[in-house]
C-alpha cells in the first residue's frame, strides 16, 4: 500500500467509525419546530409546572388580566400542574381595600390540543371571606404539599375541577386574541371565595395524535450532529 493509499484508508476508517458512532446516537438537537405553544389566562395569576419543572409564571399578579404564551418542549406522559391565584388580601380574602370579593378562573391550551376541562383535578388551599361574611371577613388555609407539582404526586383524592362559562368568568381583551378554542374555564367549586387553587392533570399522549420525539435526558448524551455549531473551546474542539 502506498503512503497516499494508507492515508486515504486511515481517513476512511476514521470517518466510518465516526459515522457509525453517530448512527448509535438517535437523539438530535430539538428545534423550535419541536415545541408547542402554551397559552394561559388566569384571573388573576398562575404558576405553571410541566413534568415537575417550573415553565411559566404570570408576569402580572393582579390587573390588567393578561395572556402568557410560551414555547414548551413536550414529553409524554406529560404532568401539568398549575397554581391559580385569585387576588385577595391574605387576612380578609377580599380586595380593593376590602370592598370587593373578587373571582378567579383559569384557562389553558397547548399546541398539541391539551385543554383545561372538568377532567383536571382541582383543590382549594386558601379561601375567604369564609361564608361570604364581609362584616367579619376571615380566611382559611391548608398548607401546600411541598411536592404538589411533582410527577409522582398523588392527586387521586383531589376533586375534579369545575367548569365555568366565559360569561361567568368574563375574560378581558387579550383572551380573545389567543387560541383557547375547545378549552374551558376551570376553578374549584367556588370561583369567588376560593382564592388559591392547585390544578393537576396527566396528558398520556398528544391529543392531536401527532407523534413527537422525546428529548428528555438530552443533557446526558451528545446529540446527533455534535455539539454547538459555531462554538468550540479555546483548543478549537467543537464540544
Ligand atoms: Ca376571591
Ligand atoms: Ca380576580
Amino acid at each position: 500500500m502506498t503512503k497516499r493509499a494508507l492515508i486515504v484508508a486511515t481517513l476512511f476508517t476514521a470517518w466510518s467509525v465516526q459515522t457509525s458512532a453517530f448512527a448509535q446516537q438517535p437523539p438530535r438537537k430539538p428545534r423550535i419546530a419541536d415545541t408547542i405553544k402554551a397559552n394561559v389566562y388566569a384571573d388573576n395569576s398562575f404558576k405553571l409546572y410541566i413534568n415537575g419543572e417550573l415553565i411559566a409564571v404570570d408576569s402580572i399578579t393582579f390587573v390588567p388580566h393578561n395572556v402568557v404564551s410560551v414555547d414548551v418542549l413536550p414529553a409524554y406522559p406529560m404532568t401539568i400542574a398549575v397554581m391559580g391565584i385569585d387576588n385577595a388580601d391574605p387576612k380578609t380574602g377580599m380586595e380593593y381595600a376590602n370592598t370587593n370579593i373578587g373571582d378567579g378562573g383559569l384557562i389553558l391550551k397547548l399546541g398539541d390540543g391539551t385543554v383545561t376541562n372538568a377532567k383536571w383535578k382541582a383543590k382549594k388551599f386558601s379561601w375567604g371571606p369564609v361564608g361570604s361574611d364581609t362584616k367579619n371577613p376571615r380566611v382559611e388555609n391548608i398548607p401546600l404539599p411541598q411536592d404538589w407539582h411533582a410527577v409522582d404526586f398523588d392527586d387521586s383524592k383531589w376533586p375534579n375541577a369545575k367548569e365555568f362559562t366565559q360569561e361567568e368568568v368574563g375574560p378581558k381583551e387579550p383572551f380573545f386574541e389567543h387560541d383557547f378554542k375547545g378549552a374551558k374555564f376551570i376553578w374549584s367549586d367556588d370561583v369567588k371565595l376560593d382564592n388559591l387553587v392547585l390544578f393537576r392533570t396527566v396528558v398520556r399522549s398528544p391529543p392531536d395524535g401527532k407523534e413527537r420525539p422525546d428529548f428528555r435526558g438530552l443533557t446526558d448524551v451528545v446529540p446527533q450532529g455534535g455539539g454547538r455549531r459555531g462554538g468550540g473551546n479555546r483548543q478549537g474542539n467543537r464540544n
